[in-house]
C-alpha cells in the first residue's frame, strides 16, 4: 500500500492530508497491512484530552516480540537483525541474526519466568549499550512485562528512585561497563541504589568487563548460566493493546522524575511506519542510530521500529572520541552504513576536531542523516551537510519527545525540501499547533508560540506511573483541548516548523533532557548550601550548559571557593550523574524572587547569557537590589 512508504511532497501532502480527514481509516489501513494480531481491534480510537484518556485499537491482542521477531524469521531468519559494534576498534563485531536474537530472547524471557517474573511486573534494566540491554528488553515484552529501563550513565541515587517509583521486582544489570579507555562500576552503583529498594527480589548480572565485583547472597545472579539452561523457546503472552508496554522516565519540574507510560500496539504501529518513512529504510540497507538505549530515542529507534520493519539496526557500545575523533566515520566505513541517526552535540563536538579524521574514510554508503534531542544550530547542520553527506543525503532533523514515544515533525528524505535548523512538516497523523500566551491557536503562518498537539497520535504515553494527575497537569492543563510540549516554536512562510527551545524549567544539555529541580535539590544537599538556582546558558558543543547561583549558610562563608565548587559538582554527580555538573558556580548573597516567593530564573537566565541590557520587567520582584549585585559578580 501506498501510504505506508512516502516517495515524493505531493505524496507526503496526500498521505497528511487524509490522516488528518480520515484519522481512524488511515491508521487503521497501517495496522491492518503491515502487523500481525492475534485478534484485531473493535474501535481504532476512543480519547478524550479532558480526563485525559486516549485509547489505541481497543480490542486487539498482539504481541509486539512477534511482530518485530518471529514473523521475520521464515523470509530473514539469517538476516542481521542487531549489529554489535563493541568499545574496542579490535574486538570483533558481533552479528545476531533474527534467529538468533529469536533464541536469545526466548531464552532471556524464560529465564525470567523461572525468577517469577510474570506479565505486569516491573523489570529495571540497568545495562551498558550491549546486545543484552536490547534482549532483555525484548525479552520483558515476550512474557508481558513492563521493562525500564534506565541509562546506565545515571548515578546511584537516580537509580533507586526509579527503581523505587515503578516498584521494580527485578534488576538487570552488569559487572561493569566499558567507556572509552575506562570502565565502569556498574554493579557498585546497583549495590548502593538496592540499599534503599526493598522492592527488589533478584539481580541478574552480564559479565562484561570480567571484573571482580560481589554477589549478595540469595539475591545476585549470574545471567549467562541461566540462560544456557533455558529453553530457545518460549510463548509469546498475549497482550492487549492498551497493556503496558514500558516505562521510561524523563525529566520534570519536580525533583521527581516522571515515569512516561507507552502502551503496546499504538507503540508499535507509530514506530515502526515513522522509522520506514523518516529513514527510507529498504532491504537490507544497514541502519545506524548512535543513540544509547537508555533514552527514547534507543527505544523507538534502536530497538522496537527497526526490528518491527525486520531491518538491521547498529548497537554501538562506545563513544564518539574513542580511541579518537574518527570512531563514526570508521564505523559507518566499516559496516557501510546507509542510514546514520545522531545528536547535534555530537556533531559539533566532531565539527571542532579536524577534517583529516572525516576524509579517512569512505562515508559514500550514507544516504540519510539523522539529528535528534535538540535544535541543530546552522553551522553543525551545514558542517553535517558538507562533510558528512556530501551533500548527497538529505538530512532528517527529527523533533520528538520521550512522551511522544515516535517522531513528529520531520522532514521525508528525498520529498520534503529540506531548511536548515527546521524540522519541517508534521509526519502524517500529526496536528500541530502553535499558541500564544493567553491561550489562543495561532492560525496563520510565519508566527512563533506554544508548541501543542491537537489529536491524538497511537505512540503517545498514557499517563505517568502512579501519578495520572501529574500527567493530566504537565501536559493537558495549559492549554484547553491540547497535548502541550513544553516546547516554543516558530512557523515560516510554508508552514515548517522550527524548533525554537523549552519554554519551562528543563534544560537540554548534550542533548539530554535535565530538570533544575532535581540538580537544585542535590546542590542544596551540601552542608554549606542553603539555596541555589540553575539556568542554562548557551555552550559551542553540548548545546546549553548549566550555570549555578548558590547562596552559602554562614558556615560556607569562611570556605575557599574553588573547593566548594567541586564539592557541589561532587553531590551532583552522585545524586544525578556527571551529565548535569556545573560548568559555572556563583556565589551569591541572594536570588531574585517574586512576591509569592518563587525564584525569578528569567532575570538569572538573561545574567548567565550576559544579555543584561533588557531584563525585561522587575517591578514584581520583592529584592530587586540583589539583581545588581548578581550582575556585578557575574562569572
Ligand atoms: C527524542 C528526544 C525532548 C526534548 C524536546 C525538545 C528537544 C528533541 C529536537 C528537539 C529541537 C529537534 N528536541 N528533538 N529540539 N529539534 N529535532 O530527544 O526526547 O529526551 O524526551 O527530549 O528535546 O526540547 O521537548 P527527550
Amino acid at each position: 500500500m501506498s501510504n505506508y512508504h512516502i516517495k515524493h511532497l505531493e505524496e507526503y501532502y496526500q498521505v497528511y492530508r487524509k490522516s488528518v480527514r480520515e484519522p481512524e481509516n488511515f491508521w487503521q489501513e497501517i495496522a491492518e497491512e503491515h502487523f500481525v494480531w492475534y485478534k484485531k481491534w473493535d474501535n481504532v480510537l476512543s480519547w478524550d484530552f479532558a480526563k485525559p484518556e486516549v485509547k489505541w485499537f481497543e480490542g486487539a491482542k498482539l504481541n509486539i516480540t512477534v511482530n518485530c521477531i518471529d514473523r521475520h524469521l521464515i523470509a530473514n531468519g539469517d538476516k542481521t537483525a542487531i549489529l554489535f559494534e563493541p568499545n574496542d576498534p579490535k574486538a570483533k563485531a558481533e552479528h545476531i541474526t533474527y534467529r538468533q536474537l529469536h533464541q536469545r530472547v526466548c531464552q532471556f524471557a524464560n529465564v525470567l519466568k523461572s525468577k517469577g517474573i510474570a506479565k505486569g511486573d516491573r523489570v529495571c534494566i540497568y545495562l551498558p549499550m550491549i546486545p543484552e540491554l536490547a534482549i532483555a528488553t525484548l525479552a520483558c515484552a515476550r512474557i508481558g512485562a513492563i521493562h525500564s529501563v534506565v541509562f546506565a550513565g545515571f548515578s546511584s541515587t537516580a537509580l533507586a528512585t526509579r527503581i523505587n517509583d515503578s516498584d521494580c521486582k527485578m534488576v538487570i544489570t552488569s559487572d561493569g561497563s566499558y567507556r572509552g579507555a575506562k570502565t565502569i562500576d556498574l554493579k557498585g552503583i546497583v549495590d548502593d541504589a538496592l540499599e534503599d529498594c526493598p522492592c527488589v527480589e533478584t539481580v541478574l548480572v552480564a559479565k562484561r568487563i570480567q571484573s571482580d565485583i560481589s554477589m549478595k547472597e540469595g539475591r545476585d545472579e549470574w545471567l549467562q548460566p541461566l540462560l544456557d539452561n533455558a529453553d530457545n523457546n518460549c510463548k509469546p503472552e498475549v497482550m492487549s493493546a492498551e497493556d503496558p508496554l514500558f516505562i521510561l522516565y524523563t525529566s520534570g519540574s519536580t525533583g521527581m522524575p516522571k515515569g512516561m507510560v507507552h502502551s503496546t500496539a499504538g507503540y508499535m504501529v507509530y514506530t515502526a511506519y515513522t522509522f520506514k518513512n523518516v529513514f527510507q529504510y529498504k532491504e537490507n540497507d544497514i541502519y545506524w542510530c548512535t543513540a544509547d538505549i537508555g533514552w527514547i530515542t534507543g527505544h523507538s529507534y534502536i530497538v522496537y521500529g527497526p526490528l518491527a520493519n525486520g531491518a538491521t539496526t547498529v548497537m554501538f557500545e562506545g563513544v564518539p572520541s574513542y580511541p579518537d575523533f574518527g570512531r563514526f566515520w570508521e564505523i559507518v566505513e566499516k559496516h557501510k552504513i546507509n542510514q546514520f541517526y545522531t545528536a547535534p552535540t555530537a556533531i559539533r563536538a566532531l565539527a571542532k576536531e579536524g577534517l583529516e579524521l572525516v576524509d579517512k574514510y569512505d562515508l559514500s554508503s550514507l544516504k540519510v542523516l539523522g539529528s535528534v534531542g535538540e535544535p541543530i544550530n546552522e553551522e553543525a547542520w551545514h558542517w553535517y551537510n558538507d562533510n558528512i553527506g556530501k551533500k548527497q543525503s538529505p538530512i532528517v532533523d527529527t523533533w520528538w519527545q520521550t512522551e511522544t514515544g515516535g517522531i513528529m515533525i520531520t522532514p521525508i528524505p528525498f520529498a520534503t525540501p529540506t531548511k536548515p535548523t527546521y524540522a519541517t512538516l508534521p509526519f502524517p497523523g500529526i496536528q500541530p499547533a502553535l499558541m500564544d500566551e493567553d491561550g489562543k491557536e495561532l492560525k496563520e503562518n510565519q508566527v512563533s508560540g506554544r508548541l501543542c498537539i491537537k489529536f491524538p497520535w497511537p505512540s503517545m504515553a498514557r499517563t505517568i506511573w502512579g501519578n495520572h494527575q501529574r500527567y493530566k497537569d504537565t501536559y493537558f492543563s495549559a492549554f484547553e483541548n491540547k497535548y502541550f510540549t513544553g516546547d516554543g516554536a516558530l512557523r515560516d512562510e510554508v508552514g515548517y516548523y522550527r524548533i525554537t527551545g523549552r519554554v519551562d524549567d528543563v534544560i537540554i544539555v548534550s542533548g539530554h533532557n535535565l530538570g533544575t529541580a532535581p540538580i537544585e535539590d542535590a546542590v542544596n544537599e551540601h552542608p554549606a548550601v542553603a539555596e541555589s538556582a540553575i539556568v542554562g546558558f548557551p555552550h559551542d558543543i553540548k548545546g546549553n550548559a548549566l550555570y549555578g547561583y548558590v547562596i552559602l549558610k554562614e558556615v560556607g562563608e569562611t570556605r575557599d571557593h574553588n573547593n566548594l565548587r567541586k564539592e557541589i559538582n561532587q553531590i551532583i554527580t552522585e545524586h544525578v550523574g556527571p551529565i548535569a555538573k556545573l560548568d559555572k558556580i556563583q556565589f551569591t548573597k541572594g536570588l531574585p524572587k517574586t512576591r509569592s516567593g518563587k525564584i525569578m530564573r528569567r532575570i538569572l537566565r538573561k545574567i548567565a547569557c550576559n544579555e543584561t541590557s533588557n531584563l525585561g520587567d522587575t517591578s514584581t520582584l520583592l529584592n530587586p537590589e540583589v539583581v545588581q549585585d548578581i550582575m556585578d559578580n557575574a562569572l
